[in-house]
């Protein structure tokens, strides 16, 4: 397969004025008339990306003319072309047949597109690729009852787009739809019309993501100054979607997981990820539609920017410390993690065979945190002034990181040269502080360090933020918050000092790298009880956390009481907000505590990493032992659910706590809120519980209360691989498999029970009996064939295989050859195997 390389990029001989799309929709036979008018810069052969499409007429300003056919291009030799023509072309498609969910496809009765990255090309010729930008007219013809394509409509089944987009942002939907409808006036004063359509018996779960709609639209305006830009936004909801939701210009389609929500059904972790995807999709409108990118090694510069504007948006909707906690405890479960494996790539990749297969972590949420960097460096202020600027220059161009960060060198007048290394680099940095009092002087030395990566054996230094502040041992802040700049591979400060402080560093976790210092466990306590930061004060739980169940799995150690103490101090310390104390109680992942043995040079062991923090647990347990009822009590939020902020922070909390609990009566505490839950969230907390007490009939009895509930059953069949013991895992799994509902078929249920072993029961999945490999490698194989990208993205549970002991190295490399060695096998899954082999 073919590589595609950064600096070979190269514009287009031909530009295109205008699109105009004729659809007659039929499940095995769609036609697609396209009429596109091109002007020349270059009078070079005209190459259109095409695939699986079976042509059927084309013309040239009318007439015939010769062309070459390949199974991924049309060519027009030059020759036949003009300074402008219009390109007349007619194909048929099957989208009942697409079962990879890219291009025009069919989920549940209903026709769909998903274009990006270059999906396009699977529905008619055309230049796939993002520099390419014109303004579009679509015609539907369909039996069905709703018909709907980008911008605005001008007749039943008849839309224009009036914004130049290319075609990834393309987006047609035709089905038995059903539409909540709102209306939203912006600061311009346009009335625009807002539809959430799903299916029918769906309707009376849309309310949320229409309400997340409009406060994203509000706040855009007030925090970014961006209006809407159309008369019309429709979110349609679709059941079989290969990720979270996609930006279409006007027309968003989301995975209906990310839409649909009742209090009976959707979890809170459900309503903060509706609103937050909503968010989003609605914020690439300007970063990423109006502003889009120039080829597809710029990504990070619409989903870094995007997502970090969703995550600014969500913690200016609920808690801000807590929202950061979270989007940290993603990152690096899973950016660390890629950043660390044979998978890790710069922010801005340099080369890609598949570029589906780059729609990383590390491309959004590091891509998120260099933003985060930006603006810390520059001030709140300048990043303001540096995104009117951005918005201002660059309204319909398609950009680079090059653009991006000129405008910010324009407006404050920096050099950011070195600062973009964060796109360059991969890998994430370690920041190392050691620290010393002598004479009153209190001095701090901090070195950085980046390990070679596959393609970067040598790593300058990068900028690192660095927000710090000095604790004094009876708690008191010696120092506030202070940006620190380390552009240097070293940095020394020094301050003048009556006693020896506690330093609190990288607050709000101000870069995304990994801090290494020797901090005491008694410094970890202050810490934990005093630091301003409440970001600093969660971490130092977490550290003291992993260092008591490091304790326990090397040497069988009980954990430290003062630990204990502290911990139960804070939670039940109800000043503090109990989504904060909820994640001080949650225990590091059991994949978090891999990667922390193998950072220490240990090589971790699943399974006793497993029975370690199940015993770490019960200690914590045993130790708040009588406080839990009543805390369990206090956390209650009687009334109508609500999804807001407050009400679903003390549920985060009382899940945690009905755990522990769960660990001291089996399950009796767990029995009766699951008897009592009136919403899913409180019902699957308690699922949870007596599933892990080994209760033999709540399974039974969920499944029979949801079994027509597709979003619920989804849980249902995760929570019961992700609690199954793991000597049972695969079994369980395997069983699963065989369900009448197991529709392996449909992206979400398939990552349910996959998923719902290699991410959620790490210890079934590496079973030394090799069982979990097989089991994954089986079904990745039996994907590949169908749906080639959820193959890929799902393969990446292998990544971390170099940590483990030479017996599962090999198990794990046995199926990654067994995958790589199949016949037929995708790009995509064929580029992911072979990058994790290397
Ligand atoms: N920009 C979108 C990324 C995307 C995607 C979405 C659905 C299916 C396949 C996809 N490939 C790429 C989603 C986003 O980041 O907002
Ligand atoms: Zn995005």
């Amino acid at each position: 397969p073919q590589t595609i390389y950064l600096k070979d990029y190269t514009p287009t001989p031909y530009n295109v004025a205008h699109v105009a799309l004729d659809f007659t929709l039929h499940p095995t036979a769609t036609r697609v008339q396209s009429r596109i008018t091109f002007t020349r810069v270059r009078a070079e052969d005209l190459v259109l990306n095409g695939e699986d499409l079976i042509l059927k007429s084309l013309r040239v300003d009318g007439a015939e003319v010769p062309h070459e056919l390949s199974e991924t291009h049309l060519t027009i030799p030059a020759a036949h072309l003009s300074d402008a023509f219009t390109l007349e072309v007619e194909v048929e498609i099957s989208p009942q047949t697409n079962t990879a969910l890219e291009g025009l496809y069919m989920s549940g009765g209903m026709y769909c597109t998903q274009c990006e990255a270059e999906g396009f090309r699977k529905i008619t010729y055309m230049y796939d690729r993002p520099d390419v930008m014109a303004p579009y007219e679509v015609t539907i013809h369909a039996d069905t009852p709703v018909q709907l394509s980008n911008g605005n409509p001008t007749a039943p089944g008849c839309w224009t787009d009036p914004h130049p987009k290319p075609t990834y942002l393309f987006a047609l939907v035709a089905g038995d739809l059903v539409a909540t409808t709102d209306h939203f006036t912006t600061m311009e004063g346009r009335e625009v019309t807002l539809n959430v359509y799903v299916r029918p018996g769906d309707e009376d779960k849309t309310d949320y993501a229409m309400d997340a709609l409009k406060r994203s639209m509000k706040w855009e305006e007030d925090v970014y100054g961006r209006p809407y830009d159309l008369d019309v936004f429709n979110i349609v909801a679709v059941d079989d979607f290969n990720m979270g939701a996609m930006e279409n210009k006007g027309l968003n389609i989301f995975n209906s997981k990310y839409v649909l929500a009742s209090p009976e059904t959707a979890t809170d972790t459900d309503y903060a990820m509706i609103e937050g995807i909503v968010a989003h999709e609605y914020f690439h409108n300007w970063t990423g539609n109006r502003i889009t990118c120039r080829d597809w090694f710029q990504l990070c510069l619409k989903e870094g920017l995007t997502v970090y504007r969703d995550q600014q948006f969500s913690a200016d909707m609920r808690s801000a410390p807590v929202q950061r906690i979270k989007d940290v405890l993603q990152l690096r479960a899973r950016q660390f993690r890629e950043d660390a494996g044979p998978l890790a790539h710069p922010v801005r990749p340099e080369a890609f065979v598949e570029i589906n297969n780059f729609y990383t972590a590390t491309v959004y949420e590091k891509g998120a945190e260099v933003i985060g960097m930006l603006r810390t460096l520059v001030g709140p202020a300048a990043y303001d002034a540096a995104l009117t600027l951005y918005f201002d220059r660059h309204d319909g161009q398609a950009c680079t990181i090059e653009d991006w960060i000129q405008v910010f060198e324009d407006s404050t007048g920096r050099d950011l040269s070195q600062f973009k290394r964060w796109y360059a680099q991969a890998g994430t940095p370690h920041l190392t502080v050691t620290d010393d009092f002598k004479n009153g002087e209190y001095t701090l030395h901090l070195k950085q360090k980046t390990k070679p990566s596959a393609g970067q054996p040598d790593k300058a230094p990068q900028v690192i933020p660095i927000a710090m502040g000095l604790i004094g041992a009876d708690g008191a802040e010696v120092l506030p918050t202070q940006v620190v700049e380390m552009s240097e591979a070293e940095l020394t400060l020094r301050y003048e000092l009556d006693a020896k402080p506690i330093p609190s560093l990288l607050r709000g976790f101000s870069a995304p790298v990994i801090l290494e210092t020797e901090q005491s466990e008694a410094d970890r306590l202050v810490l934990l009880a005093h630091d301003t930061d409440p970001f600093n004060r969660w971490e130092a739980s977490t550290l003291l956390a992993k260092s008591n169940l490091m304790a326990n799995l090397t040497a069988g150690s009980a954990p430290a009481t003062a630990w204990l103490d502290a911990l139960t101090k804070v939670i039940t310390d109800d000043t503090l907000d109990p989504a904060f104390r909820a994640l001080v109680l949650a225990l590091p992942s059991e994949d978090n505590l891999a990667n922390a043995c193998d950072a220490a040079g240990i090589v971790p062991d699943p399974t006793a990493i497993h029975s370690a923090r199940k015993a770490v647990h019960l200690a914590i347990a045993q130790h708040m032992g009588e406080a839990l009822p009543a805390l369990i009590a206090a956390t209650a939020t009687p009334g109508p659910y609500s999804p807001a902020a407050n009400d679903a922070a003390k549920r985060s909390l009382r899940a945690q706590l009905l755990r522990l609990q769960t660990r001291l009566d089996g399950g009796t505490m767990a029995r009766a809120a699951y008897d009592a839950a009136t919403n899913m969230t409180d019902q699957l907390a308690a699922f949870g519980c007596l599933l892990s007490a080994g209760d033999t009939t709540v399974a039974a009895a969920f499944e029979a209360q949801w079994r027509t509930d597709r979003l619920v059953m989804d849980k249902w069949f995760a929570m019961s691989v992700a609690e199954a013991d793991p000597d049972d895992a695969v079994a369980v799994a395997t069983a699963l498999t065989q369900h009448a509902d197991f529709d392996w078929k449909n992206p979400n249920r398939f990552r349910s029970v996959i998923a719902g072993m290699t991410a959620m029961n790490p210890a079934g999945f590496h079973h030394p009996s090799g069982a979990g490999y097989r089991f994954l490698a089986d079904w990745l194989l039996k994907l590949d064939a169908l749906n080639p990208q959820t193959t890929a993205r799902m393969s990446t549970a292998f990544e971390t295989w170099r940590r483990y002991d030479v017996d599962r190295q090999a198990l794990i490399q046995e199926q990654l050859a067994r995958i790589a060695t199949h016949p037929g096998l995708s790009r995509d899954t064929a580029e992911m195997v072979g990058r994790m082999r290397d």
